[in-house]
């Protein structure tokens, strides 16, 4: 156990990426702005699937680079990387043979950023790690909906469409994804990063899922898939927690604006001094600090995210340890 923990302990600061179909509305919808954070956008204005899934028609982010985006993660000292595969949304950010709604099968862009990502990162000495939204999916039926909707009170949906069984989604859509991403690249996943169980990830649902993750031996994750599972490391979200978590290890995952998806009109960016003011609390007591980008549709990280990693990078240098 100690050993497979061993680089993440020392890694000490990580990039979060949250890219997805969202990037597309960037925050709006019908002229309509959502107050909350950019993905979950879809919950937030109730869009029907229908709807939801026709942004993929438009999604052609052919201002993706992973080597830059590998490069800026390696200039700002961050050791990791932890992208969205699939968020709540339900679209795959990955060529999926599963479920068609993806990003190689669904847009005119036709490519797979995660298998670029995951061949920079290796050329490039960088850890890769997956998040994937287990439970919750807007747009499979019967996927999870943490947030009530009005159409079900039960389900939380809103839309008909989304009506199905949860055991049916699990089987057929979330556990087959969950081992491509294991497998389909040269190299497994580092990390599979696990959001929002929700009450329908029980222990026995759960135990499925831990059945495909034991093998493979080297593999970090999480505290959220459910179930009662405790995973390898805490996750405060948006928070540093004052004592750290004794005996556990953790890794609180921040935003660098108010949104980990992409919003156009978001440019509340916390300053550079505030952020490594974050990582020196974060790493004093103990974690790791999963920091996130929100690249937008054309596949760009925003300019000022951008500016304040290459700065953090720089104080690094200088003043860091690695
Ligand atoms: C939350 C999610 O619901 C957010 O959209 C985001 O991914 C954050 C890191 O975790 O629980």
């Amino acid at each position: 156990h100690d050993a497979r923990m061993a680089w993440w302990r020392e890694a000490r600061f990580g990039m979060f990426i949250h890219w997805g179909l969202y990037a597309v509305p960037a925050g709006e919808w019908h002229g309509q702005r959502t107050t909350h954070i950019g993905e979950w956008i879809m919950n937030d204005l109730s869009i029907p699937v229908a709807d939801y899934k026709q942004f993929a028609t438009n999604f052609n982010p052919t201002g993706f680079s992973a080597h830059d985006i590998v490069a800026l993660a390696k200039d700002a000292g961050m050791k990791y990387i932890v992208i969205t595969s699939k968020h709540h949304d339900g679209f795959a950010m990955f060529d999926s043979k599963t479920d068609p709604f993806n990003i190689v099968a669904a847009t005119p862009f036709k490519k797979d950023p995660l298998r670029e990502l995951a061949e920079e990162c290796h050329k490039a000495g960088i850890r890769l790690g997956f998040y994937y939204s287990q439970a919750q999916d807007w747009t499979a039926p019967g996927g999870a909906a943490a947030v009530r909707g009005t159409h079900n009170k039960e389900t939380g949906h809103w839309d008909p469409a989304q009506d199905g069984s949860f055991d049916d989604y699990l089987k057929t859509k979330a556990i087959p994804q969950i081992k491509e991403l294991l497998s389909n690249y040269k190299t497994a996943p580092d990390i599979i990063w696990f959001d929002t169980p929700t009450s329908r990830m029980t222990p026995e649902r759960a135990a499925e899922v831990v059945k495909v993750l034991n093998q493979y031996p080297k593999l970090i994750w999480n505290n959220r898939l459910g179930g009662g599972y405790k995973g390898d490391t805490e996750t405060p979200e948006q928070y540093i927690p004052a004592q750290g978590y004794p005996g556990r290890d953790w890794e609180s995952c921040m935003t660098i604006n108010d949104t980990w998806g992409y919003k156009s009109f978001d440019t509340n960016f916390k300053s550079t001094e505030t952020l490594l003011r974050n990582l020196i609390d974060i790493t004093s007591k103990g974690g790791n600090y999963l920091l996130n980008i929100g690249p937008d549709a054309q596949g760009k990280v925003p300019e000022p995210e951008v500016e304040r990693l290459h700065a953090m990078g720089k104080w690094l240098a200088v003043n860091g340890e690695a």
